[in-house]
């Protein structure tokens, strides 16, 4: 299907084990080692943004300006700006450092193209010094067209636009004004200049075979039935990858929605939707709704071993560095592709009950689990329970083993023997998991085993450093033989 894959039309975008739609040569190289574009790479490959943009030019009701940019951003989170001068020096200092790094972003504190000068100065100089780095950027499409000509000319092969709508009567309702060609505009026309600017810079950067992720943040009662219909569309005309964010609405970040009582979706009704829009382009689910001043790999946050103070006392030989991380990045990608030649090709599995009771596949569906699993990267369970900041969620069914979304957790063990407050913070973990029955790691403490298995999830260890999906696997055909998922079986007979 490669010929398939172009721009400006239909686009097979296929970035996991799970899909069998092959890509482009030219599109796999550009996505292979970019941990937002590809779910795979995001368990190898580092990013790191730098906060060089401090002026928006419109208003979104889930944002307050005192912190930064949601289009792209957990809300609520303040980065420390830089000049481009800082940033780069910061780029060249955190990717000697980390050789993983393979891209530098640009997603705030606001909106890059509304400071289009740093923005570029930033991106020009890092062309020049680091080619290696992807460079990427996240906007809100409003000035898109007039820039695209110089995202192009800069190399910059990823951009995301935040599209919540393509309807102006939604889109007041989301944003309340824009700043445009000198004057704010408010309501419906402010909505449909900057849905118009967003779909033609969608179309420019199509033309120049630029990669387009598109972000939407789902709201429920205002955009949720209507992403669906978004999605349909920046699909057809070949954006890449659709991530569609939950909407974090606190009234302490001080937005419309978070002072209005404006509720979050749920996190099955985030998976529903999702669900529900994946066809042949692929929905992102990975995504940690970083800071503007992220570093590190997603997830994680090393912003805070680079502070200004030691990345402007740094030496370091860039182009060196250069050298080491293209070694060590060939050396991820030949791993990457090696195990997945090895993974074993997805059966369906059959149940031994079916088997003796004479019944077919067809008849009998085992019901699907879902399974977390504690990771420090390298798409695998090497991650103690107790160390785990985040637990990555596996949906197994009789199609296969797919990655639903991430639950960030609070560390209950703090790294000595006393976990003072372990118990507390050991019940929002279990809680933060619910709807999971078993939880994969690589050791456990007796005591949270027992507060798992007591709230109905059963702790595993038996699979420590093995790839994520084959344990996955492997636990829940051990649970079909041991006659664990045989509910629905019972339920279809009438038993
Ligand atoms: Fe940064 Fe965004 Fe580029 Fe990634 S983040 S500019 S595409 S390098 Fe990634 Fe972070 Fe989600 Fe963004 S996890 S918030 S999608
Ligand atoms: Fe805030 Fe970003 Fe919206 Fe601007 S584009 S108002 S910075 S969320």
């Amino acid at each position: 299907m490669t010929d398939s894959i172009g721009f400006g039309h239909h686009q097979h975008a296929c970035t996991t084990n799970n899909c069998t739609t092959p890509l482009a040569e030219n599109i796999r190289e550009q996505v292979q080692n970019h941990p937002c574009y590809s779910e795979q790479a995001h368990h190898y490959f580092a990013r790191m943004h730098v906060a060089v943009a401090p002026a928006c030019n419109i208003q979104c009701h889930y944002c307050n300006r005192k912190y930064d940019c949601a289009n792209e951003s957990r809300p609520g989170v303040v980065s420390e700006l830089l000049t481009p001068d800082q940033a780069v020096k910061k780029v060249l200092v955190v990717s000697s450092e980390i050789p993983q790094m393979s891209v530098v972003g640009i997603a705030g504190p606001s909106d890059p193209l509304a400071n289009p000068e740093k923005t570029f100065a930033t991106f020009k100089e890092l062309a020049e010094k680091a080619p290696d780095l992807k460079l990427c950027l996240s906007t809100n499409g409003l000035n898109l067209p007039q820039y695209v000509d110089q995202i192009a000319q800069y190399n910059i092969n990823h951009v995301t636009i935040t599209i919540n709508c393509v309807d102006p009567v939604i889109g007041a309702k989301i944003y309340p004004w824009i700043f445009w060609q000198n004057r704010r505009i408010k309501g419906i026309k402010a909505a449909e200049i900057l849905i118009e600017q967003q779909q033609k810079g969608l179309e420019m950067l199509l033309e120049r075979q630029i990669l387009v992720k598109v972000n939407s943040v789902m709201i429920p009662g205002i955009n949720d039935q209507h992403l669906a219909e978004v999605s349909k569309i920046v699909k057809a005309k070949g954006a890449f990858l659709h991530n569609i964010m939950p909407l974090l609405a606190k009234p302490e970040h001080g937005t419309f929605y978070g002072l209005t009582g404006q509720r979050s979706p749920t996190d099955s009704e985030l998976s529903a939707l999702q669900d529900s829009c994946e066809g042949e382009m692929k929905m992102m689910r990975h995504c940690r709704q970083c800071r503007a001043d992220a570093v590190g790999m997603l997830g994680e946050d090393r912003n805070q071993d680079f502070t200004l103070e030691k990345i402007e006392s740094a030496t370091v030989d860039y182009q060196a560095a250069m050298q080491k991380r293209i070694t060590v990045q060939a050396q991820i990608t030949a791993q990457m592709t090696e195990k997945k030649e090895q993974q074993p090709h997805y059966v369906q599995f059959i149940p031994l009950t079916s088997i003796k009771r004479g019944l077919t596949k067809q008849k009998f569906v085992h019901r699907p689990i879902l399974m977390a699993v504690a990771t420090k990267g390298d798409n695998l369970v090497n991650e103690h329970f107790g160390h785990a900041k985040e637990f990555l969620i596996y949906e197994a069914s009789h199609t296969g083993v797919r990655f639903l979304r991430h639950v960030k957790t609070d560390l209950y063990c703090h790294g000595d023997d006393s976990c003072g407050e372990g118990e507390t913070a050991l019940q929002r973990t279990i809680h933060a998991l619910t709807g999971c029955e078993v939880i994969l790691c690589a050791r456990i403490g007796y005591g949270p085993w027992e507060a798992l298995v007591a709230a109905g999830i059963q702790p595993n260890n038996d699979h420590p450093y093995e790839p994520i999906e084959e344990a996955v696997e492997k636990v829940y055909k051990e649970m079909i033989i041991a006659g664990k998922l045989d509910e629905p079986l019972q339920q279809q007979l009438g038993a």
